[in-house]
């Protein structure tokens, strides 16, 4: 059961928005709960384009990283960018050797392998990639705000390097770079704007094109800019917001070949693009390559101008993400088959294990179970004596420090609050397991794990119209920072009996009387034994307009409901 909590909003703050504006109450405590409390902010929220973003000068180390990429370009120095597994890094290597490409460079870029080489930069890697391009300069994207000793290796090598980054620094930087620029840098100017590794380059991109004129507009960048930055969970309000609303909206005016091949076949339709569209069905299927593939063909797929190429590289992704489904699967079944044995009235922490358990799919199965069973869970997979694995902890339980109580039953440990990796002793697994079990029932209130619902306001069945719809859409696009708005209603009646689709889903139709509105809840389905016909319940749930049989109507898609 989940714990309802209606946010609270400041009164006087939304007042000050509707104040002499059209701007309809439920709208300004919407924007309240967002952070944007000023009429200024909000006009910047709704408005803002592409001639509010900063100048990319303003970050530091920009005027050094510009000069040198230039000079480079200028030489025909061999210039190689390095990048990272994940959907950030990958889209950061797309546009910037598209940028460079078009600038005349000679330009190749390499990334680490998830499993040979892990995160970040490697020096053996790159020694062998000297041997095929001696590069002069390299360019890290989505990495190497630590790599101090391997910049330091580097420099002596005689390769100057330019560090992109937007990962949380340590004291010491790595000061023998030629530039940094990573927002998270105390001075850099940018503190303030929690840019993806993704919108550091575009940063730069755009200083690059202030300086050549090489393109018209930035829409070829863009494109990919909203890829990464809604797939690394980064807040969608401030310079985010508008790099993902223009780039949404470039997608939906014209796309690559690339781009084509992967919306096809992903089944998105371009012009109804949302990020939606992009957490559920973009980022998993990219993921799915460095998981269990070569992320190298989701870069080619990209910047590919052959529309058969494109259409290969987009089959290999979905038969790569179809192979992380069904790996997926097997694991689930494992590990719920476990968690049976399990006494969870005295489990507050999950530690499951097999041997030779795909690596590539514990994380995302370990987060599966955190959201069923609501505590922190670790899935690891031993090979030999060893496992390795991944955790998942739940809001207000920082696992990082946790973790540190059991340093000596750990290999190694690293990661955030919410997810970290292990490597672990066979033989120290149960000790660990029992240890963090009883460490999180001595140290962390009940309450926490109750899982929470927030919900952003409550409303009357009435005010759901086309005209509340179009307010709605205009907060659109959503994601960290700027989620959907949840809304509850109290006191409506269940007018048919609920439904069960496919064991899964649960559908019946709600009204106060007057207006009567269809409620899906998807994966909902134990919801079912709580309600029957002419039950009054309170609801909570958010809105969509649905097309069908060329009928539009209002969908309310349910989060959760209680009898009265
Ligand atoms: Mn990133």
């Amino acid at each position: 059961m989940y714990k309802w909590s209606l946010k609270e909003v400041d009164a006087e703050k939304v007042s000050e928005l509707t104040a002499g504006n059209e701007m309809p109450n439920f709208l300004a405590k919407l924007l309240v709960i967002r952070g944007i409390d000023t009429p200024a902010k909000a006009e910047q929220f709704f408005n803002g384009t592409m001639a509010d973003l900063h100048d990319p000068f303003m970050m530091q180390g920009m005027e050094a990283a510009v000069t040198r990429i230039l000079e480079a370009v200028e030489r025909h120095e061999k210039i190689i960018i390095y990048g990272d597994y994940d959907v950030d890094g990958i889209s950061a290597i797309v546009i910037l050797k598209q940028f460079l490409t078009e600038a005349g460079g000679d330009v190749s870029y390499t990334l680490p392998n998830r499993f040979k080489d892990g995160y970040g930069v490697k020096i053996d890697k790159l020694v062998e990639e000297r041997k095929q391009f001696p590069f002069r300069l390299l360019i890290t994207v989505d990495c190497g705000i630590k790599a101090v000793e391997e910049v330091n290796t580097l420099a002596k090598m005689g390769i100057d390097v330019i560090i992109t980054d937007h990962h949380e620094p340590d004291r010491e930087l790595p000061e023998k770079a030629v530039a940094i620029l990573n927002p998270k840098v105390p001075g850099s100017g940018f503190e303030h704007e929690p840019l993806a590794g993704v919108g550091v380059v575009f940063k730069l991109v755009q200083a690059l094109s202030q300086r050549t004129s090489l393109f018209e507009t930035l829409d070829f960048a863009l494109k990919i800019v909203s890829i990464g930055t809604v797939a690394d969970l980064v807040p969608l309000l401030s310079e985010n917001r508008i790099l993902v609303k223009e780039g949404l909206k470039a997608i939906h005016k014209t796309t690559t070949r690339g781009l084509e091949a992967m919306l096809e076949s992903c089944n998105i339709d371009r012009e109804g693009m949302a990020s939606v569209d992009i957490s559920y069905k973009i980022a998993p299927r990219i993921n799915a390559l460095g998981r269990l593939g070569d992320a190298t063909n989701a870069i080619e797929m990209f910047t590919t101008n052959t529309e058969a190429d494109a259409r290969e590289y987009a089959k290999y992704m979905n038969r790569k993400n179809a192979e992380r489904q069904r790996l997926e699967k097997t694991l689930e079944t494992m590990v719920m088959n476990q968690i049976e044995q399990e006494d969870m009235e005295k489990t507050r922490f999950l530690l499951l294990s097999g041997t030779d358990w795909h690596k590539g799919v514990i994380g995302i199965v370990a987060s599966k179970v955190q959201k069923k069973h609501y505590r922190p869970v670790g899935i690891v997979s031993i090979e030999d004596d060893m496992a390795f694995g991944s955790i998942r902890s739940i809001e207000g339980i920082n696992i990082i420090d946790v973790l540190e109580n059991f340093e000596t039953l750990l290999s190694s440990y690293g990661g955030h609050q919410q997810a970290a990796g292990i490597t672990v002793k066979r033989e120290n697994l149960q000790a660990l397991k029992d240890g963090v079990n009883e460490y999180l029932f001595d140290h962390y209130p009940e309450e926490l794990f109750t899982p929470r619902i927030d919900i952003d306001c409550e409303v009357e069945f009435s005010l759901i119209d086309d005209a509340f719809y179009e307010q709605l859409k205009k907060i659109e696009p959503f994601g960290i920072g700027n989620p959907q708005p949840v809304f509850m209603v109290q006191d409506v009646i269940i007018e048919t009996e609920p439904e069960l689709i496919n064991n899964r889903h649960i559908k019946f139709e709600a009204s106060d009387g007057l207006h009567r509105f269809e409620v899906i809840g998807y994966n909902k389905a134990h919801l079912d034994e709580r309600v029957q016909k002419f039950d009054s319940a309170d609801l909570v749930f958010s809105v969509e307009k649905v097309k069908w049989n060329r009928r539009m109507y209002f969908q309310l898609n349910l989060v959760d409901l209680r009898r009265r």
